[in-house]
């Protein structure tokens, strides 16, 4: 902290080059001070990404901009985020697609049950016309999504009671799924019992067995040390989840073109950048997962597409998401019903 006088001494022993260029440090209150919560570790790519995006802003928007970032559920679980962004009390969250799936359904639609093969699809659908219906569709809630979505990763399924390897190992499992009608629908359609928790419950749910299994991305698996309370994980890929980067619409609008521009950059460049991570991260955490006693497999999906299928639970999707986001999803992945 600076005082005053201390100040004037200092800026009197400067030649005048160095008074000009340490102005602008003389610590001077961001013009837009905003909060940012999320529900991970600093640890996971998301906040080492979010905490780069938050510097750069700073840095070009010459102070004016300052994002304050609370990670790992400090402001709450998932759900108290989510209210927080929506009524102003915070100005960015970042929900899984199936947390905000609570609020604008259709941006459940890429969590659909076996419905992306690869990173391929996924991309050229979310930074497609797919992901610009949902844009669209948070946009009316009065939250502003930023562009390029933040990748999640495919998600795998984890127990304490044994692998699983084909669909009628989840018959009466008792499995947490995130607070989502599309993973309770797609688990009751595979024979499980599912119960919806937030992600700030999962690790104490587990440890007391409240349930038995779970299902996240192998990063999440690792920062969230799930792996001390499961004993198994099949390599499912059975949804794609990603994360929706979300501003106050009233906050984002409020903003003047030109940092609105520099926060959209910075945000989105970031996010390209994670997603490289998560690529990354995918390739190497089976290996330390398995070193801390996971023990791995890696059914295929057919025995669970047909189950689904079987379920009726694509048709009821279908008519849930309606036409115009589905036939976007069917041009990235092909026919599905
Ligand atoms: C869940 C979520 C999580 C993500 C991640 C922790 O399982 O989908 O995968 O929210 O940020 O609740």
């Amino acid at each position: 902290k600076y005082s005053r006088r201390s100040m004037l001494r200092t800026l009197s022993a400067m030649p005048l080059a160095g008074i000009v260029s340490a102005l602008p440090q003389v610590a001077r209150a961001a013009e837009f001070s905003y909060k940012y919560g999320n529900n991970l570790p600093l640890s996971h790519p998301l906040n080492i990404r979010a905490r780069e995006a938050a510097d750069e802003i700073r840095e070009k928007s010459g102070g004016r901009v300052d994002i304050a970032i609370f990670p790992n559920n400090q402001l709450g679980g998932d759900t108290d985020m989510l209210s927080q962004v929506r009524s102003g009390g915070i100005q960015f969250f970042t929900p899984s697609s199936l947390v905000i799936a609570t609020l604008v359904p259709v941006a459940a639609i890429n969590a659909l049950g076996f419905a992306f093969s690869d990173y391929a699809q996924v991309w050229k659908a979310m930074d497609g016309d797919l992901g610009a219906h949902v844009r669209a569709s948070i946009r009316k809630i009065r939250l502003y999504a930023f562009d390029k979505m933040w990748d999640n990763g495919f998600r795998q399924m984890t127990s304490s009671k044994g692998p699983i390897q084909q669909a009628s190992d989840l018959e009466d499992l008792k499995i947490r799924v995130p607070v989502s009608p599309l993973s309770i629908s797609m688990f009751k359609g595979l024979g499980a019992a599912p119960t919806s928790l937030q992600f700030s419950e999962v690790y104490s749910s587990l440890q007391t067995k409240i349930v038995d299994a779970q299902e996240n991305p192998l990063p999440i698996i690792q920062v969230a040390k799930l792996y001390e309370v499961q004993k198994y994980c099949s390599q499912t890929n059975h949804i794609w989840d990603g994360f929706w980067f979300i501003a106050n619409g009233a906050a984002w609008d409020r903003l003047p073109d030109d940092l609105k521009a520099i926060v959209a950059d910075g945000i989105n460049g970031a996010g390209m950048r994670q997603r490289e991570d998560i690529r990354k991260l995918n390739e190497s955490v089976q290996s330390d997962l398995q070193a801390k006693g996971l023990v791995f497999n890696a059914p295929s999906a057919d025995s669970f597409r047909a189950a689904l299928r079987e379920a009726g639970f694509y048709k009821e999707w279908q008519g849930r998401f309606g036409n115009e986001a589905w036939s976007a999803l069917e041009a990235s992945v092909g026919k599905l019903v």
